[in-house]
Protein backbone atom coordinates (compact mmCIF):
# COMPACT_ATOMS: atom_id res chain seq x y z
CA UNK A 1 0.00 0.00 0.00
CA UNK A 2 1.21 3.33 -0.62
CA UNK A 3 0.30 6.65 0.81
CA UNK A 4 -0.69 8.54 -2.26
CA UNK A 5 -4.24 8.97 -1.06
CA UNK A 6 -3.47 10.87 1.10
CA UNK A 7 -0.86 12.64 -0.61
CA UNK A 8 -3.12 13.06 -3.30
CA UNK A 9 -6.02 14.38 -1.23
CA UNK A 10 -4.44 16.44 0.45
CA UNK A 11 -2.55 18.05 -3.26
CA UNK A 12 -6.16 18.34 -4.51
CA UNK A 13 -7.42 20.37 -1.22
CA UNK A 14 -4.38 23.04 -1.57
CA UNK A 15 -5.23 23.62 -5.23
CA UNK A 16 -8.70 24.35 -4.43
CA UNK A 17 -7.68 26.68 -1.56
CA UNK A 18 -5.42 28.26 -3.86
CA UNK A 19 -8.38 29.25 -6.17
CA UNK A 20 -10.18 30.43 -3.55
CA UNK A 21 -7.96 32.95 -2.29
CA UNK A 22 -6.01 33.38 -5.81
CA UNK A 23 -6.96 37.26 -5.12
CA UNK A 24 -5.05 37.03 -1.84
CA UNK A 25 -1.08 37.80 -2.13
CA UNK A 26 -0.55 36.30 1.21
CA UNK A 27 -2.57 33.78 1.48
CA UNK A 28 -1.72 32.49 -2.08
CA UNK A 29 2.26 32.91 -0.77
CA UNK A 30 1.05 30.98 2.53
CA UNK A 31 -0.60 27.80 0.31
CA UNK A 32 2.52 27.85 -1.90
CA UNK A 33 4.83 27.47 1.13
CA UNK A 34 2.78 24.36 1.97
CA UNK A 35 2.79 23.17 -1.42
CA UNK A 36 6.56 23.31 -1.71
CA UNK A 37 7.29 21.35 1.78
CA UNK A 38 5.76 18.52 1.03
CA UNK A 39 8.92 17.55 -1.54
CA UNK A 40 11.30 18.61 1.86
CA UNK A 41 12.33 15.53 4.04
CA UNK A 42 10.23 15.77 7.63
CA UNK A 43 10.51 18.48 10.07
CA UNK A 44 11.40 17.43 13.01
CA UNK A 45 11.52 20.20 15.74
CA UNK A 46 13.52 19.50 19.11
CA UNK A 47 11.45 21.76 22.07
CA UNK A 48 11.68 21.96 25.45
CA UNK A 49 12.44 24.02 27.75
CA UNK A 50 15.79 26.37 29.18
CA UNK A 51 18.85 23.74 29.51
CA UNK A 52 16.96 20.38 28.82
CA UNK A 53 19.59 19.76 26.25
CA UNK A 54 17.77 20.47 23.19
CA UNK A 55 21.02 21.64 21.11
CA UNK A 56 23.08 18.82 22.49
CA UNK A 57 20.25 16.61 21.05
CA UNK A 58 20.46 18.30 17.85
CA UNK A 59 24.51 17.51 17.74
CA UNK A 60 24.16 13.70 18.90
CA UNK A 61 21.14 13.37 16.26
CA UNK A 62 23.44 15.05 13.10
CA UNK A 63 26.58 13.58 14.62
CA UNK A 64 28.82 17.08 14.67
CA UNK A 65 28.69 19.84 16.69
CA UNK A 66 26.32 22.40 14.79
CA UNK A 67 24.20 23.26 17.51
CA UNK A 68 23.86 25.87 19.17
CA UNK A 69 23.86 29.24 17.14
CA UNK A 70 22.93 32.07 19.40
CA UNK A 71 23.66 35.44 17.52
CA UNK A 72 24.01 38.47 20.05
CA UNK A 73 23.23 35.93 22.73
CA UNK A 74 19.67 35.37 21.39
CA UNK A 75 18.00 32.45 20.93
CA UNK A 76 16.32 31.51 17.58
CA UNK A 77 15.03 28.98 15.20
CA UNK A 78 17.59 26.94 13.74
CA UNK A 79 17.21 24.90 10.90
CA UNK A 80 19.67 22.53 9.71
CA UNK A 81 19.63 20.42 6.09
CA UNK A 82 21.25 18.15 4.46
CA UNK A 83 23.17 19.70 1.82
CA UNK A 84 26.71 19.28 -0.07
CA UNK A 85 28.83 22.00 1.44
CA UNK A 86 27.98 23.84 4.84
CA UNK A 87 26.13 26.98 4.69
CA UNK A 88 24.14 29.33 6.20
CA UNK A 89 21.12 31.65 5.78
CA UNK A 90 20.50 34.60 7.96
CA UNK A 91 16.52 35.28 7.61
CA UNK A 92 16.44 38.84 9.81
CA UNK A 93 13.20 39.96 11.04
CA UNK A 94 12.70 42.92 8.55
CA UNK A 95 15.78 42.81 5.81
CA UNK A 96 16.08 39.98 3.03
CA UNK A 97 17.93 36.99 3.50
CA UNK A 98 21.54 37.19 3.94
CA UNK A 99 23.98 34.77 3.08
CA UNK A 100 26.62 33.93 6.20
CA UNK A 101 30.19 32.99 5.56
CA UNK A 102 30.31 28.97 7.07
CA UNK A 103 32.51 26.10 7.25
CA UNK A 104 33.96 23.40 9.09
CA UNK A 105 36.33 22.89 10.97
CA UNK A 106 36.97 19.53 13.56
CA UNK A 107 33.68 18.09 12.41
CA UNK A 108 32.16 21.35 14.18
CA UNK A 109 30.13 24.09 12.35
CA UNK A 110 32.42 27.67 11.89
CA UNK A 111 29.84 30.61 11.26
CA UNK A 112 30.21 34.03 11.12
CA UNK A 113 27.36 36.11 12.34
CA UNK A 114 29.43 39.26 12.10
CA UNK A 115 27.11 40.06 9.31
CA UNK A 116 24.24 39.93 11.05
CA UNK A 117 25.00 42.28 13.99
CA UNK A 118 22.52 44.54 15.70
CA UNK A 119 19.59 42.66 13.42
CA UNK A 120 16.81 41.12 14.87
CA UNK A 121 17.25 37.54 13.19
CA UNK A 122 13.50 35.50 12.88
CA UNK A 123 15.75 32.38 12.23
CA UNK A 124 18.55 30.72 10.74
CA UNK A 125 18.69 27.86 8.21
CA UNK A 126 21.97 25.80 8.06
CA UNK A 127 22.85 23.50 5.30
CA UNK A 128 24.98 20.28 6.34
CA UNK A 129 27.00 17.38 4.80
CA UNK A 130 25.23 14.75 7.20
CA UNK A 131 23.64 11.42 6.13
CA UNK A 132 21.04 12.03 9.10
CA UNK A 133 19.78 14.63 7.78
CA UNK A 134 18.92 12.88 4.36
CA UNK A 135 15.71 11.95 5.60
CA UNK A 136 14.97 15.11 8.32
CA UNK A 137 15.23 18.56 8.50
CA UNK A 138 16.14 19.25 12.73
CA UNK A 139 14.90 22.73 13.60
CA UNK A 140 16.96 23.65 17.42
CA UNK A 141 14.16 25.89 19.42
CA UNK A 142 13.91 28.41 21.48
CA UNK A 143 13.27 27.63 25.08
CA UNK A 144 9.55 26.77 25.79
CA UNK A 145 8.40 25.50 29.63
CA UNK A 146 5.45 24.75 31.26
CA UNK A 147 5.15 28.72 31.44
CA UNK A 148 5.66 29.88 28.77
CA UNK A 149 2.33 30.81 26.59
CA UNK A 150 0.56 28.35 24.58
CA UNK A 151 1.06 30.71 21.84
CA UNK A 152 5.12 30.71 21.96
CA UNK A 153 4.79 26.71 22.01
CA UNK A 154 3.12 26.95 18.97
CA UNK A 155 4.97 29.01 17.62
CA UNK A 156 8.09 27.14 17.74
CA UNK A 157 6.11 24.12 16.30
CA UNK A 158 4.61 26.13 13.64
CA UNK A 159 7.29 24.46 10.83
CA UNK A 160 7.23 21.37 12.52
CA UNK A 161 5.52 18.17 10.88
CA UNK A 162 7.13 16.11 14.53
CA UNK A 163 8.02 16.97 17.35
CA UNK A 164 11.00 15.72 20.19
CA UNK A 165 9.71 17.37 23.59
CA UNK A 166 12.33 17.01 26.00
CA UNK A 167 11.79 16.70 29.44
CA UNK A 168 14.16 16.30 32.74
CA UNK A 169 12.31 14.95 34.69
CA UNK A 170 9.76 12.17 34.04
CA UNK A 171 6.67 13.61 36.42
CA UNK A 172 5.54 16.93 36.56
CA UNK A 173 4.40 20.11 35.08
CA UNK A 174 6.76 19.87 31.76
CA UNK A 175 4.35 17.93 30.34
CA UNK A 176 1.80 20.93 29.68
CA UNK A 177 4.36 21.72 26.84
CA UNK A 178 3.14 18.98 24.46
CA UNK A 179 -0.84 19.84 25.72
CA UNK A 180 -0.03 23.45 24.03
CA UNK A 181 1.13 21.59 20.73
CA UNK A 182 -2.02 19.70 20.56
CA UNK A 183 -4.09 22.65 21.55
CA UNK A 184 -4.98 23.42 17.84
CA UNK A 185 -8.58 20.54 17.22
CA UNK A 186 -6.90 18.82 14.22
CA UNK A 187 -4.01 18.12 16.45
CA UNK A 188 -5.48 16.68 18.88
CA UNK A 189 -4.45 12.90 18.02
CA UNK A 190 -0.96 12.64 19.08
CA UNK A 191 0.83 10.92 15.95
CA UNK A 192 3.30 13.59 15.72
CA UNK A 193 5.27 13.31 19.24
CA UNK A 194 7.96 11.80 21.03
CA UNK A 195 9.40 12.45 24.50
CA UNK A 196 12.54 12.25 25.13
CA UNK A 197 13.90 11.98 28.79
CA UNK A 198 17.00 14.12 28.24
CA UNK A 199 19.98 13.95 30.31
CA UNK A 200 18.93 10.53 31.07
CA UNK A 201 22.25 10.02 33.07
CA UNK A 202 21.05 12.66 35.98
CA UNK A 203 17.87 10.75 36.13
CA UNK A 204 20.03 7.83 37.54
CA UNK A 205 22.51 9.72 39.91
CA UNK A 206 25.19 9.59 37.44
CA UNK A 207 26.11 5.97 38.11
CA UNK A 208 26.71 3.83 35.00
CA UNK A 209 23.96 1.62 34.94
CA UNK A 210 21.41 4.94 35.94
CA UNK A 211 20.68 4.50 32.08
CA UNK A 212 18.97 1.17 32.99
CA UNK A 213 16.43 2.80 35.22
CA UNK A 214 15.60 5.59 33.16
CA UNK A 215 15.00 3.38 30.61
CA UNK A 216 12.81 1.98 32.84
CA UNK A 217 11.20 4.68 34.26
CA UNK A 218 10.41 6.00 30.55
CA UNK A 219 9.23 2.41 29.58
CA UNK A 220 6.76 2.74 32.89
CA UNK A 221 5.72 6.67 31.43
CA UNK A 222 4.68 5.57 28.28
CA UNK A 223 2.02 3.65 29.21
CA UNK A 224 0.47 6.12 31.60
CA UNK A 225 -2.61 7.98 30.67
CA UNK A 226 -1.06 11.17 30.93
CA UNK A 227 1.58 10.85 28.52
CA UNK A 228 0.26 8.65 26.27
CA UNK A 229 -2.54 11.47 25.76
CA UNK A 230 0.17 13.45 24.29
CA UNK A 231 2.89 11.46 22.67
CA UNK A 232 3.40 7.92 21.16
CA UNK A 233 6.47 6.86 22.96
CA UNK A 234 8.81 8.05 25.78
CA UNK A 235 12.60 7.57 25.25
CA UNK A 236 15.71 8.28 28.01
CA UNK A 237 18.42 9.40 26.23
CA UNK A 238 22.12 10.95 27.64
CA UNK A 239 22.23 13.42 24.68
CA UNK A 240 25.84 14.82 25.76
CA UNK A 241 27.01 11.14 26.27
CA UNK A 242 25.57 10.34 22.47
CA UNK A 243 26.66 13.58 20.90
CA UNK A 244 30.50 12.92 22.32
CA UNK A 245 30.13 9.36 21.30
CA UNK A 246 29.09 10.30 17.22
CA UNK A 247 31.86 13.08 17.42
CA UNK A 248 34.36 11.10 19.08
CA UNK A 249 37.99 11.51 17.98
CA UNK A 250 40.98 9.67 18.36
CA UNK A 251 42.98 11.77 20.39
CA UNK A 252 39.58 11.79 22.80
CA UNK A 253 39.95 8.04 22.27
CA UNK A 254 43.09 7.96 23.26
CA UNK A 255 42.35 10.22 26.54
CA UNK A 256 40.27 8.36 27.81
CA UNK A 257 42.16 4.86 26.75
CA UNK A 258 44.51 6.14 29.26
CA UNK A 259 42.28 6.67 31.80
CA UNK A 260 40.55 3.47 32.00
CA UNK A 261 44.17 1.95 32.02
CA UNK A 262 44.04 3.25 35.68
CA UNK A 263 43.04 1.24 38.68
CA UNK A 264 39.19 1.79 38.83
CA UNK A 265 38.88 2.76 42.47
CA UNK A 266 41.55 5.31 41.74
CA UNK A 267 39.79 6.59 38.50
CA UNK A 268 36.26 6.69 40.32
CA UNK A 269 37.88 8.95 43.27
CA UNK A 270 38.92 11.33 40.66
CA UNK A 271 35.53 11.64 39.34
CA UNK A 272 33.50 12.54 41.80
CA UNK A 273 32.78 15.67 41.12
CA UNK A 274 33.42 17.88 38.17
CA UNK A 275 35.48 20.14 40.32
CA UNK A 276 38.10 17.58 41.60
CA UNK A 277 38.84 16.01 37.51
CA UNK A 278 39.22 19.52 36.24
CA UNK A 279 42.07 20.02 39.10
CA UNK A 280 45.01 21.70 38.04
CA UNK A 281 47.06 19.15 40.69
CA UNK A 282 45.32 16.24 39.73
CA UNK A 283 47.46 13.06 39.90
CA UNK A 284 45.58 11.61 36.80
CA UNK A 285 47.94 11.01 33.48
CA UNK A 286 46.03 13.53 31.09
CA UNK A 287 46.56 17.27 31.34
CA UNK A 288 44.37 19.72 32.51
CA UNK A 289 43.02 21.15 29.13
CA UNK A 290 42.53 17.62 27.85
CA UNK A 291 40.59 16.86 31.05
CA UNK A 292 38.61 20.46 30.73
CA UNK A 293 37.90 19.28 27.24
CA UNK A 294 36.20 16.10 27.96
CA UNK A 295 34.20 17.36 30.56
CA UNK A 296 32.88 20.00 28.17
CA UNK A 297 32.54 17.41 25.43
CA UNK A 298 30.95 14.26 27.61
CA UNK A 299 30.15 15.56 30.90
CA UNK A 300 31.68 13.78 34.35
CA UNK A 301 29.12 10.77 33.09
CA UNK A 302 30.42 10.17 29.78
CA UNK A 303 33.53 9.93 30.96
CA UNK A 304 32.26 7.44 33.55
CA UNK A 305 30.78 5.40 30.95
CA UNK A 306 33.38 5.94 28.06
CA UNK A 307 35.99 4.48 30.17
CA UNK A 308 33.89 1.42 31.41
CA UNK A 309 32.91 0.14 27.80
CA UNK A 310 36.64 0.58 27.13
CA UNK A 311 37.68 -1.45 29.86
CA UNK A 312 34.83 -4.27 28.64
CA UNK A 313 36.89 -4.19 25.75
CA UNK A 314 35.11 -1.13 23.23
CA UNK A 315 39.07 -0.44 22.20
CA UNK A 316 39.20 1.27 19.61
CA UNK A 317 37.64 4.67 18.57
CA UNK A 318 34.89 3.00 16.30
CA UNK A 319 34.37 0.60 18.96
CA UNK A 320 34.05 3.25 21.70
CA UNK A 321 31.93 5.33 19.66
CA UNK A 322 29.19 2.51 18.64
CA UNK A 323 28.68 1.59 21.98
CA UNK A 324 28.29 5.77 23.55
CA UNK A 325 26.03 5.77 20.90
CA UNK A 326 24.01 2.32 22.01
CA UNK A 327 24.32 2.44 25.36
CA UNK A 328 23.34 6.19 25.70
CA UNK A 329 19.88 5.45 24.59
CA UNK A 330 20.42 7.55 21.07
CA UNK A 331 20.19 4.31 18.92
CA UNK A 332 16.61 3.62 20.34
CA UNK A 333 15.92 7.11 19.85
CA UNK A 334 16.63 6.69 16.40
CA UNK A 335 14.66 3.83 15.47
CA UNK A 336 11.59 5.34 17.35
CA UNK A 337 12.32 8.62 15.08
CA UNK A 338 12.22 6.25 12.16
CA UNK A 339 8.85 4.16 12.69
CA UNK A 340 6.87 7.13 13.96
CA UNK A 341 8.36 9.71 11.64
CA UNK A 342 9.77 8.72 8.79
CA UNK A 343 8.43 5.67 7.52
CA UNK A 344 4.74 7.68 7.76
CA UNK A 345 6.71 10.94 6.66
CA UNK A 346 4.15 11.48 3.63
CA UNK A 347 1.22 11.13 5.84
CA UNK A 348 2.49 13.44 8.59
CA UNK A 349 3.51 16.55 6.39
CA UNK A 350 0.03 16.00 4.71
CA UNK A 351 -1.22 16.32 7.94
CA UNK A 352 0.48 19.38 8.18
CA UNK A 353 -0.39 20.78 5.20
CA UNK A 354 -4.25 20.19 5.93
CA UNK A 355 -4.18 21.80 9.15
CA UNK A 356 -1.85 24.96 7.66
CA UNK A 357 -5.35 25.18 5.32
CA UNK A 358 -7.27 24.62 8.36
CA UNK A 359 -5.74 27.53 9.81
CA UNK A 360 -6.24 29.80 7.02
CA UNK A 361 -9.78 29.02 6.24
CA UNK A 362 -10.46 29.70 10.36
CA UNK A 363 -8.83 32.94 10.10
CA UNK A 364 -9.62 34.35 6.71
CA UNK A 365 -13.05 33.33 6.25
CA UNK A 366 -15.05 34.13 3.07
CA UNK A 367 -17.84 32.00 0.78
CA UNK A 368 -16.47 28.84 -0.02
CA UNK A 369 -14.55 28.64 2.54
CA UNK A 370 -17.59 26.22 5.03
CA UNK A 371 -17.52 23.46 2.17
CA UNK A 372 -13.57 23.04 1.59
CA UNK A 373 -13.92 23.34 5.30
CA UNK A 374 -16.11 20.32 5.80
CA UNK A 375 -14.08 18.59 3.12
CA UNK A 376 -10.65 19.11 5.08
CA UNK A 377 -12.25 18.02 8.33
CA UNK A 378 -13.68 14.86 6.23
CA UNK A 379 -9.90 14.14 4.94
CA UNK A 380 -8.33 14.46 8.53
CA UNK A 381 -11.16 12.11 10.46
CA UNK A 382 -10.83 9.84 7.07
CA UNK A 383 -7.40 9.39 6.19
CA UNK A 384 -6.86 5.59 6.56
CA UNK A 385 -3.01 6.04 7.18
CA UNK A 386 -3.59 8.96 9.97
CA UNK A 387 -5.79 5.91 11.62
CA UNK A 388 -3.25 3.44 10.97
CA UNK A 389 -0.20 5.51 13.20
CA UNK A 390 -3.07 6.38 15.75
CA UNK A 391 -3.67 2.62 16.50
CA UNK A 392 -0.19 1.64 16.49
CA UNK A 393 0.52 4.85 19.27
CA UNK A 394 -2.61 2.75 20.98
CA UNK A 395 -1.68 -0.75 20.51
CA UNK A 396 1.82 0.48 22.27
CA UNK A 397 0.29 2.07 25.26
CA UNK A 398 -2.03 -0.61 25.84
CA UNK A 399 -1.01 -3.18 25.69
CA UNK A 400 -3.80 -5.56 26.60
CA UNK A 401 -6.16 -3.94 24.05
CA UNK A 402 -5.71 -7.12 22.26
CA UNK A 403 -4.29 -10.78 23.03
CA UNK A 404 -0.83 -10.11 22.32
CA UNK A 405 -0.33 -13.03 19.17
CA UNK A 406 -3.04 -10.39 17.78
CA UNK A 407 -1.29 -7.06 18.85
CA UNK A 408 1.55 -8.38 17.17
CA UNK A 409 -0.22 -8.94 14.02
CA UNK A 410 -2.23 -5.86 13.78
CA UNK A 411 0.86 -4.11 14.64
CA UNK A 412 2.80 -5.55 11.73
CA UNK A 413 -0.24 -5.06 9.48
CA UNK A 414 -1.05 -1.31 9.88
CA UNK A 415 2.79 -0.56 8.98
CA UNK A 416 4.39 -0.95 12.67
CA UNK A 417 7.77 -2.31 10.59
CA UNK A 418 7.39 -0.73 7.30
CA UNK A 419 4.31 0.33 5.26
CA UNK A 420 5.81 -2.28 2.46
CA UNK A 421 3.26 -4.75 1.49
CA UNK A 422 6.01 -7.92 2.17
CA UNK A 423 6.94 -5.66 5.52
CA UNK A 424 3.27 -5.33 6.41
CA UNK A 425 2.74 -9.11 5.36
CA UNK A 426 5.44 -10.21 6.82
CA UNK A 427 7.22 -12.01 4.16
CA UNK A 428 10.90 -11.77 2.61
CA UNK A 429 10.93 -11.36 -1.23
CA UNK A 430 7.18 -12.95 -1.67
CA UNK A 431 6.01 -14.01 -4.88
CA UNK A 432 2.69 -12.76 -5.85
CA UNK A 433 0.98 -15.82 -5.31
CA UNK A 434 2.18 -15.73 -1.70
CA UNK A 435 0.93 -12.13 -1.33
CA UNK A 436 -2.53 -12.86 -2.55
CA UNK A 437 -2.48 -15.88 -0.24
CA UNK A 438 -0.96 -13.43 2.45
CA UNK A 439 -3.52 -10.60 2.05
CA UNK A 440 -6.30 -13.29 2.04
CA UNK A 441 -5.83 -15.00 4.94
CA UNK A 442 -5.09 -11.71 6.80
CA UNK A 443 -8.33 -10.58 5.48
CA UNK A 444 -10.42 -13.30 6.92
CA UNK A 445 -8.34 -13.53 10.49
CA UNK A 446 -9.41 -9.88 10.73
CA UNK A 447 -13.01 -9.73 9.48
CA UNK A 448 -13.75 -12.31 12.46
CA UNK A 449 -12.12 -10.15 15.05
CA UNK A 450 -14.54 -7.02 13.97
CA UNK A 451 -17.70 -9.57 14.73
CA UNK A 452 -15.93 -11.31 17.46
CA UNK A 453 -18.54 -11.11 20.47
CA UNK A 454 -16.08 -11.66 23.19
CA UNK A 455 -13.64 -8.57 22.27
CA UNK A 456 -14.82 -4.89 23.69
CA UNK A 457 -15.93 -1.82 21.83
CA UNK A 458 -12.21 -0.52 21.92
CA UNK A 459 -10.60 -3.44 20.52
CA UNK A 460 -13.15 -4.62 17.31
CA UNK A 461 -12.74 -1.08 16.66
CA UNK A 462 -9.00 -1.27 16.40
CA UNK A 463 -9.81 -5.01 14.19
CA UNK A 464 -12.09 -2.42 11.80
CA UNK A 465 -8.69 -0.20 11.04
CA UNK A 466 -6.42 -3.70 10.27
CA UNK A 467 -9.07 -4.77 8.21
CA UNK A 468 -9.34 -1.84 6.30
CA UNK A 469 -5.60 -2.12 5.78
CA UNK A 470 -5.77 -5.20 4.78
CA UNK A 471 -8.41 -4.50 2.46
CA UNK A 472 -6.52 -1.56 0.94
CA UNK A 473 -3.33 -3.92 0.49
CA UNK A 474 -6.32 -6.36 -1.26
CA UNK A 475 -7.28 -3.51 -4.23
CA UNK A 476 -3.47 -1.86 -3.79
CA UNK A 477 -1.68 -5.13 -4.17
CA UNK A 478 -2.01 -5.66 -7.74
CA UNK A 479 -4.72 -8.30 -7.37
CA UNK A 480 -6.57 -8.93 -10.80
CA UNK A 481 -9.54 -10.37 -8.34
CA UNK A 482 -10.48 -7.79 -6.50
CA UNK A 483 -14.45 -8.78 -6.24
CA UNK A 484 -13.33 -11.85 -4.65
CA UNK A 485 -12.79 -9.81 -1.58
N1 LIG B 1 24.62 15.54 32.49
C1 LIG B 1 24.18 15.90 31.29
N2 LIG B 1 24.26 17.17 30.91
C2 LIG B 1 23.79 17.51 29.69
C3 LIG B 1 23.21 16.55 28.81
N3 LIG B 1 22.82 17.18 27.68
C4 LIG B 1 23.15 18.48 27.84
N4 LIG B 1 23.74 18.69 29.04
C5 LIG B 1 24.27 19.94 29.58
O1 LIG B 1 23.17 20.81 29.83
C6 LIG B 1 23.50 22.15 29.48
C7 LIG B 1 22.48 22.65 28.47
O2 LIG B 1 22.56 21.89 27.29
P1 LIG B 1 22.00 22.45 25.91
O3 LIG B 1 22.12 21.35 24.92
O4 LIG B 1 22.64 23.75 25.57
O5 LIG B 1 20.50 22.67 26.32
P2 LIG B 1 19.40 23.52 25.54
O6 LIG B 1 18.10 22.87 25.85
O7 LIG B 1 19.75 23.66 24.11
O8 LIG B 1 19.51 24.91 26.30
P3 LIG B 1 18.88 26.31 25.82
O9 LIG B 1 18.92 26.36 24.33
O10 LIG B 1 19.77 27.31 26.46
O11 LIG B 1 17.49 26.35 26.36
C8 LIG B 1 24.93 22.10 28.94
O12 LIG B 1 25.80 22.47 29.94
C9 LIG B 1 25.11 20.66 28.54
O13 LIG B 1 26.46 20.26 28.64
C10 LIG B 1 23.15 15.19 29.26
O14 LIG B 1 22.67 14.29 28.57
N5 LIG B 1 23.64 14.94 30.50
MG1 LIG C 1 19.97 25.37 22.89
Amino acid sequence: MNTASTAELTRAILARAMELYRDNPRATSWLRQQATRFDDPLRLAVIGPSAAGKSTLVNALVGDGVAPIEPSGTQVMCFYRGAQEPRAIGYPAAAPPRELPAGRSARRLRIDLDGLAGEGIGRLEVGWPSRSLRELVLIDTPAVGPDSEPRAVRSVCADADAVLCLLRQPYGTDLDVLRAVHEHPAMRAPVNALVVLSRADELGAGRVDGLISARQIARRRRREADVHEVCQDVVAVAGLAASGGRTLGEPEFTALAMLARLPKEELDTQLLSAQRFGRGDSPLPVDAATREGLLGRFGLFGIRLATTLIRRGADSQPALAAQLVQRSGLGELRESIDQYFVAPAEVLKARSALVAVDVLLRMEPRPGTAALSAELDRALAGAHELQELRLLATLQAERDLLPEDWREDAERLIGAYGTGLPERLGLHQPSGAEIYQAVHDALWRWRAQVENPALGVAARRAAMTVLRSCEAMAVGGGDPRPAYF
